[in-house]
């Protein structure tokens, strides 16, 4: 065997790197090609997926709509607890996004109907001392956010997906949608927004999650 790279085995070996150096040349592997929409839409280090994964603590709780009542409470001027006539009486919206799930499927094009964040805000009159939210579901489930987070326009309490009433397993009858963070920062079956001074670490959270979960920043873990 020659090691010069002149025998057999360097002529394979140069095979190879040619081949890798077209792939690194072409773009292979990559998510996406440069200047292709598609790249800037798929964070890193995800896959795009067209079904719609199930992600829950194995726990998926029957919430009937006379017992869909979201609790409102905290750092607010005027705590509520808002029943299902009174959430479906305020003005509703559509919103189309991407989900990012930190286990790295991404999904497409979701349409979702229902309450902006910032109307829930504006109902209860947040305090100034208000920096965070605890969100705490019907599985015992919790998540935080910063205000910045959570007060976006494009975050809403969900009640419909794809134009159908949104099902059990995915949280149904609500659930909130914070679309640029990591999927589990909106929780499914949710009946509690706190607003707090200090944050408050939730269920993934205290287990190794990333505090915040900016998918466009890899922010999975730590
Ligand atoms: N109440 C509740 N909300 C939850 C969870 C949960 O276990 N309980 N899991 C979170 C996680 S980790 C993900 S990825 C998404 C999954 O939502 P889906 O099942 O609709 O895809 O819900 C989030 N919200
Ligand atoms: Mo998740």
């Amino acid at each position: 065997m020659s090691e010069d790279g002149t025998g057999p085995a360097g002529r394979i070996r140069e095979k190879l790197v040619e081949t890798k150096r077209r792939w690194a040349e072409e773009g292979r592997l990559l998510t996406g090609r440069p200047g292709d929409p598609e790249r800037d839409r798929l964070p890193p280090g995800q896959r795009l997926v067209t079904d719609f994964p199930v992600l829950d603590l194995g726990v998926q709780p029957e919430v009937p709509l006379d017992r869909a009542k979201l609790r409102i409470d905290g750092l607010v001027a005027a705590p509520a607890l808002l029943d299902w006539d009174a959430l479906q009486a305020m003005p509703q919206q559509g919103f189309r996004n991407d989900i990012h799930c930190v286990t790295q499927w991404s999904r497409y094009d979701n349409d979702w109907d229902g309450v902006p964040v910032s109307a829930l805000i504006g109902h209860v009159r947040v305090k100034d001392e208000a920096r965070f939210v605890s969100l705490e579901s019907h599985d015992g489930y919790t998540t935080n956010l910063a205000m910045e987070d959570f007060a976006r326009p494009a975050n809403l309490l969900a009640f419909r997906w794809n134009g159908a009433p949104l099902t059990r397993q995915h949280g149904g009858p609500m659930r909130l949608v914070v679309p640029h963070l990591y999927f589990w920062k909106s929780p499914k079956w949710l009946r509690r927004i706190e607003f707090l001074a200090q944050d408050r670490p939730g269920f993934w959270e205290v287990r190794g999650y990333h505090h915040r979960g900016d998918p466009w920043l890899e922010e999975r873990y730590g």
